[in-house]
């Protein structure tokens, strides 16, 4: 058995910011992580690895460089939670026990849900891919080069998503390669999504559906992908509203799987989380609504914001600072306002940086109207966010762009 001041459950972006800032301010002692993974991934440049932009190797660093070097580090994964007696038991048979917990466990994909996906990912000639997972993105790019025309379909599953941006940031990159390269007459593109709507925030949706109008991409919206067979090159979809179910053939399937907090949570955590096996949290203090010692942070908490890493930086601090409040025997002070950013990359020189809150409002850094698709949100997007998570955020020095909003507001 072991025992820690505070456990940190999941070392991905939001546990390493939250672990960063208690190890400066507690020092060596006090935190212990239980990471199972080798390497921290930066997730969003997967996007770009997908559209040919960067390399696998850009997007990783070794965990042990990753996680603070005051914290101790348990190479194990979390396989049920005992919030009552303030346990965690591990996939090795160890129970680690806490005084304060925070939960950054992030959200799995999970392939296996759609018949025929895996197999289909797994086979190199498919032309099935998918950027979600390190896994299979570095096949997304050499589908683009092998499409030989027909039904290039790109797919939003029924199902929480991080970055809910991302499946269709892929499709535009494709619809401009094939632009750059003499492809497009030969192609149908389709953007096939679960959801109602194209993005969830107004004042960007109604730019994206300039885009999608203006370079022939048809989006269909309720239709969710529910089988593929990648011998006959065919995917099922089915409407979610109708339940109309139809088969396509493709020349290019790009899916993005569902996606759950891990079973750990969902099935071994008792009322820690909610009926969707997301850990309940108030939402602008990221407190457990059950268990005043508990903290969640990232894609793991039941927050109603967009799950991104822009999100895990605007809620770093509130949730370091409402920790230290508990632990100093006060109520947690700090409120985050629900801020997420999904930077839309619209083609190989083009970005629309999306920021908004928890009432869908845009809440943007910069001076001008960041709907329009840019040249320099894409260089941000491309060369400066990567630094920003890795220098920044995994540190404990970033805690969104707040301040540089409130800066810049003078030029409004
Ligand atoms: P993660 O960073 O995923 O970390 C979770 C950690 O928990 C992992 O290290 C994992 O090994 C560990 N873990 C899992 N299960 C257990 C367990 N049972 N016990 C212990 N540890 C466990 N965000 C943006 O802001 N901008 C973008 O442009 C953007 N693009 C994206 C594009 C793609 C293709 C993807 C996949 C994501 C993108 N994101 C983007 C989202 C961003 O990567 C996540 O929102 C962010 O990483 C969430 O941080 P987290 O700490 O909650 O989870
Ligand atoms: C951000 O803070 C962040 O986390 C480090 C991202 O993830 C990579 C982002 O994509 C974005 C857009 C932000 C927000 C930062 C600015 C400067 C708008």
């Amino acid at each position: 058995n072991h025992k820690c001041k505070v456990l940190i459950v999941g070392g991905g972006g939001g546990g390493t910011a939250v672990g960063a800032k208690l190890c400066f301010k507690y020092g060596a002692g006090s935190v212990m992580f239980l990471e199972p993974s080798d390497r921290h991934y930066y997730q969003p440049m997967f996007t770009l690895i997908g559209g040919g932009m960067k390399k696998l190797e850009n997007s990783y660093k070794s965990m042990k460089s990753v996680l603070p070097s005051k914290a101790e580090w348990k190479k194990d994964r979390a396989v049920a939670f005992d919030p009552k007696s303030n346990r965690v038991e591990t996939e090795k048979g160890d129970i680690i026990e806490y005084d304060y917990m925070v939960v950054s466990t992030g959200i799995e994909l999970n392939y296996h849900k759609i018949p025929g996906l895996v197999d289909a990912l797994e086979n190199p000639n498919s032309q099935v891919v998918s950027n979600y997972s390190p896994k299979y993105v570095t096949n997304v790019f050499k589908a683009f080069e092998k499409f030989n025309g027909g039904n290039a379909i790109f797919t939003f599953p029924a199902s929480p998503v991080k970055c809910p941006g991302a499946p269709q940031k892929i499709c535009y990159i494709f619809e401009h390669y094939l632009r750059k390269n003499h492809k497009r007459n030969d192609a149908k593109v389709y953007y096939n999504t679960a959801l109602p709507v194209i993005f969830g925030v107004k004042h960007y949706a109604d730019s994206l559906w300039l885009v999608v109008k203006n370079r022939d991409i048809n989006v269909n919206l309720s239709t969710n992908l529910i089988e593929v067979n990648s011998e006959a090159k065919k995917a099922t979809f089915e409407n979610i509203v109708t339940k109309e179910r139809t088969t396509t053939d493709f020349g290019l399937l790009h899916a993005v799987p569902p996606m759950s907090t891990p079973s750990a949570l969902r099935e071994h955590s008792g009322d820690l989380v909610n009926e969707l096996g997301f850990v309940e949290v108030h939402k602008h203090t990221m407190q457990s609504v059950r268990y005043p010692n508990v903290f969640a942070i990232g894609d793991c908490a039941n927050s109603p914001n967009s799950k991104t890493a822009a999100a895990v930086a605007g809620q770093c601090h509130v949730v370091y600072r409402n920790l230290v409040d508990v632990m100093e025997g006060k109520k947690p002070s700090k409120s985050y306002d629900g801020y997420a950013s999904c930077p839309l990359v619209t083609g190989y020189n083009t970005c629309i940086l999306a920021e908004f809150d928890y009432n869908l409002q845009p809440l943007e850094t910069f001076p001008f109207d960041q709907s329009k698709e840019r040249l320099s949100m894409l260089i941000a997007k491309k060369d400066f966010m990567a630094p920003l998570y890795w220098y920044g955020l995994a540190n404990g020095l970033w805690n969104g762009p707040g301040f540089i909003r409130k800066a810049l507001n003078i030029f409004r």
